[in-house]
């Protein structure tokens, strides 16, 4: 069995690009595989996030995973700041990062640009985000194409402290999907649909009523061609709504192509908000039931329990190879 960890941070509501991108792999792999699905908090906390909003964000997070199909009791469901060997590996890695390449990460400049200042841990982010999956031995990071960069700075140190160090981390691999990898935001098909994104119309949260998904998919920006053709270059707005059709319905895109020649946008976008609130309707029900209850506090628990006997032994092992204690 391989090992699969991977990550959400709860700082609003879980978005289509999140699920079509991430989410969705993480209940495909957990049938034949080990899975550990974390919330990771102390990333959230590298902006500022108001205490009440977090904490129901957190529970929000954990209700989701399980109403799309995480089963807690054969994966394993966490909160981050449960299990503080997050923190610790996370010092240590930041330790053996530069911080040249820190600075190149293209989140950091997105998240930084036109800030006077900024919150260091969103600069040594990524090394607590390589703490998080090296701590677990983890072989596969099901995740969005966004986080490329962050895998490979996670490879490259692991391959750096095992050099120096002998043995210590498994070297691991991110499984990124063809279809649903970078799902771009409704009002503007160039930039990347986010949770913190100002205009609501952008995004389809996973917990949206009908009528805000048909507002948002009939106002989404297209073209003026008019036909149902998959081209990024040119068609940025249809090429994105072809890949979340695709991605809900598992129809290829170039069958989607063929079903509308001749056809506007007006039919296939009465058909994706369809195909979208059938696929969300039975997460929103499912969510309703399990948000308010005690078992959801209780899987938590016992995740973070689960967790915690794994990362002890990988920070036993870490603080023995570099010397560190006594
Ligand atoms: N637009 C996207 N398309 C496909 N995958 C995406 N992911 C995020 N946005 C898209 C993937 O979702 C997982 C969880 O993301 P995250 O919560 O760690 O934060 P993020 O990448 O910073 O996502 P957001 O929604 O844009 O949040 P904010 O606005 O808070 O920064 C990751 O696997 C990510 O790749």
């Amino acid at each position: 069995m391989k090992r699969v960890f991977s990550g959400v941070q709860p700082t609003g509501n879980i978005h289509i690009g999140n699920y079509l991108g991430a989410l969705k792999q993480f209940v495909e792999l957990q049938d034949d595989n080990e899975c550990f699905y974390c919330i990771v908090d102390e990333h959230a906390i590298t902006v500022p996030q108001d205490p009440k909003e977090l904490k129901k964000h957190i529970l929000d997070v954990a209700a989701l995973y399980i109403a799309i199909g995480i089963d807690p009791k054969k994966s394993v469901v966490f909160v981050q700041s449960q299990v503080p060997a997050h923190a610790e590996l996370g010092w240590i890695l930041t330790c053996v990062s530069n911080t040249g390449e820190l600075f190149r990460m293209t989140q950091f400049k997105a998240k930084s640009h036109g800030q006077e200042s900024v919150g260091t841990g969103l600069l040594t982010y990524p090394a607590l985000m390589a703490a998080d999956i090296l701590l677990y031995d983890t072989d596969i990071v099901p995740v969005g194409n966004d986080q490329k960069q962050h895998i490979e700075l996670t490879r490259d140190l692991a391959i750096r402290v095992n050099n120096r160090y002998g043995k210590t981390f498994v070297v691991p691999d991110g499984r990124f999907l063809k279809t649903g990898a970078r799902i771009m935001a409704l009002d503007d098909p160039t930039a990347k649909m986010s949770k913190s994104a100002v205009n609501e119309m952008s995004r389809i949260s996973l917990l949206d009523e009908p009528s805000k998904i048909k507002k948002a998919i009939m106002r989404a920006t297209t073209d003026s061609e008019g036909s149902v053709r998959f081209d990024i270059e040119n068609k940025p707005g249809i090429s994105n709504l072809l890949s979340i059709y695709s991605a809900f319905s598992g129809t290829p895109i170039e069958e989607l192509e063929r079903q509308y020649e001749g056809h506007g946008y007006g039919d296939f976008k009465k058909d994706l908000v369809e195909i979208t609130v059938n696929a969300l309707n039975p997460i929103r029900e499912r969510f309703q039931e399990i948000r308010y209850s005690q078992e959801l506090v209780d899987s938590l628990r016992d995740g973070a329990e689960r967790a915690d006997a794994i990362a002890v032994k990988t920070m036993e092992r870490v603080r023995d190879r570099l010397g560190m204690g006594i």
